[in-house]
């Protein structure tokens, strides 16, 4: 009963080796038991091998891009910060955080995003930068009215 349990565990833990292996390269550990090496010693190796696996998977997914967060501020309807225009890689996530003294509805063109950011509270445009060139950041309104469409600030996506 007890060997049985075993024998399933111990094919359950090698078909696992073996496909994670074909991924991680690692062969060694695929050939089940040598003479000189026992069951149990070779079953340890599988499972710390698995514990090995799965603690590398974080880290392999960690070195995506990281999240870009730009603050930006507006004043008396100008973008003060940042001073030029905000500058990207093309992949990047994006998170423009926008703060500004007055109401405005914001338009990115390209990306055609569109925002009301009301004073006192931080609006936030999330993204991707899928697509590299420069686009014009414009509001479209001020306060409860008013339609400028003069460039606040342009958004620069570098190819990579
Ligand atoms: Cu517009």
């Amino acid at each position: 009963m007890v060997e049985g349990t075993q024998r399933r565990l111990a094919a359950i833990l090698s078909a696992e080796v073996v496909g994670y292996s074909h991924v991680v390269g690692v062969a060694e550990t695929t050939k089940g038991p040598t003479k000189d090496m026992s069951r149990r010693t070779w079953l340890t190796q599988v499972t710390a091998f698995s514990f090995v696996f799965y603690a590398l998977v974080p880290t392999v997914f960690a070195q995506k891009r990281p999240r870009r967060v730009v603050e930006v501020r507006i004043k008396n309807r100008q973008v003060i910060a940042p001073a030029t225009a905000i500058k990207l890689a093309e992949g990047d996530l994006v998170e423009l955080r926008w703060k500004s003294d007055e109401q405005l509805e914001l338009h990115l063109h390209g990306y055609d995003l569109k925002l009301v950011v009301l004073p006192g509270e931080p609006g936030v445009m999330a993204f991707r930068a899928f697509a590299s060139g420069r686009f014009p950041i414009t509001s479209h309104g001020w306060g409860d009215g008013g339609h400028g469409h003069e460039p606040l600030t342009y958004l620069e996506v570098h190819p990579p």
